[in-house]
């Protein structure tokens, strides 16, 4: 991918001072991307100084230069969830018809959880789903129904890293007739020991083209346990049944190598949560020649922005 020579697009300067909330914070990553009209918005992951997380919107009208709301998002319906929630974030962001749904990753007491929201306006929010049986994470929304059912893909923690936190080496899939209760249809891919991506990840939601269901996910290199190094890569999913790989990159096609990607909060890591698609066909497939524009926090303090054609991403699926 070609990063934006405007990098980073957003640093923790740009966030507005919202006293007595948020008040020079210290880092902004992990968005969510979506096209409203003629608008890109950001849905913002920021973190302060008591290392709250706050969600925050971002608007642009060329997809790189970005003017940050200053308001805190404010989802209805969260506080009837039973658990205690500590943060949500790494939010993604699908449309389905006329509604933008937010699919959130909670921290509770029983480990990490997914939360639906949906939005019409981006101005009010309002839960629609919480939680599950099983610590998840990475959840991404399908743009359309299969047989009139939801889609996602999820990324349920089941790998115990030595003294550290849950994580996972596989990507699910899953479906639901309300966004309430999820039921797994099985495992899409897993992660490849010893390669760049042996701990994965969804990214942005998936991007409907001719060619199948082109996915961006993050990879993890545990790198015999000294650092762990976050990259993009590209998979290519059938359309009828997302379960079947039909093609998956060799090669990352994104790594962290500039220094505000190298350095920051976590050290290492590029990882990629919204996509903007520049153009679809009449039938609702992503054209070849269009760009992808793929928002990502870089280092947990900053978002970057780096792009591609959809057709270059289709090929480096198959390399
Ligand atoms: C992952 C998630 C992301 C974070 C990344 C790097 O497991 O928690 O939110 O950006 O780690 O710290």
């Amino acid at each position: 991918m070609k990063r934006s020579p405007a990098n980073p697009i957003l640093t923790r300067t740009d966030i507005p001072d919202i006293p007595p909330d948020v008040v020079d914070v210290s880092s902004v990553f992990n968005p969510g991307a979506i096209r409203v009209g003629d608008r890109d918005l950001l849905l913002l992951r920021v973190q302060t100084r008591g290392r709250e997380t706050v969600l925050m919107v971002a608007e642009s009208g060329d997809g790189e230069r970005f003017s940050v709301r200053p308001r805190i998002v404010e989802i209805a319906g969260l506080k009837t969830v039973a658990e205690r929630l500590y943060h949500i974030y790494d939010p993604r962001l699908t449309r389905i018809d006329d509604t933008i749904f937010v699919v959130f990753a909670a921290d509770t007491d029983s480990g990490c959880r997914l939360g639906v929201a949906q939005t019409v306006d981006f101005e009010s929010f309002e839960l629609v789903g919480f939680g599950g049986p099983e610590e998840t994470r990475n959840g991404v929304l399908f743009p359309e129904r299969l047989e009139g059912r939801f889609l996602r893909l999820e990324r349920p923690n089941r790998v115990q890293l030595a003294g550290g936190v849950t994580t996972g080496s596989e990507i699910e899939l899953a479906e639901s007739d309300d966004l309430v209760t999820w039921h797994s249809l099985g495992p899409v891919m897993a992660g490849r020991l010893h390669y760049w991506d042996e701990l994965i990840g969804s990214g942005p939601p998936p991007i409907k083209t001719r060619a199948g269901w082109l996915h961006i996910y993050h990879g993890i290199a545990t790198h015999f346990a000294s650092a762990n190094i976050y990259q993009a890569g590209v998979v290519l999913l059938d359309l009828a049944d997302p379960r079947r790989v039909l093609a998956r990159g060799r090669n990352n096609i994104l790594e962290p190598r500039e220094p505000w990607e190298l350095v920051g909060q976590v050290p290492n890591v590029v990882f990629p949560s919204g996509a903007i698609v520049a153009g679809y066909d009449e039938e609702g497939f992503a054209r070849p020649e269009s760009i992808v524009r793929v928002y990502y926090g870089a280092a947990d303090t900053v978002v970057g922005l780096a792009t591609a054609t959809i057709s270059e991403l289709l090929d480096a699926c198959s390399v």
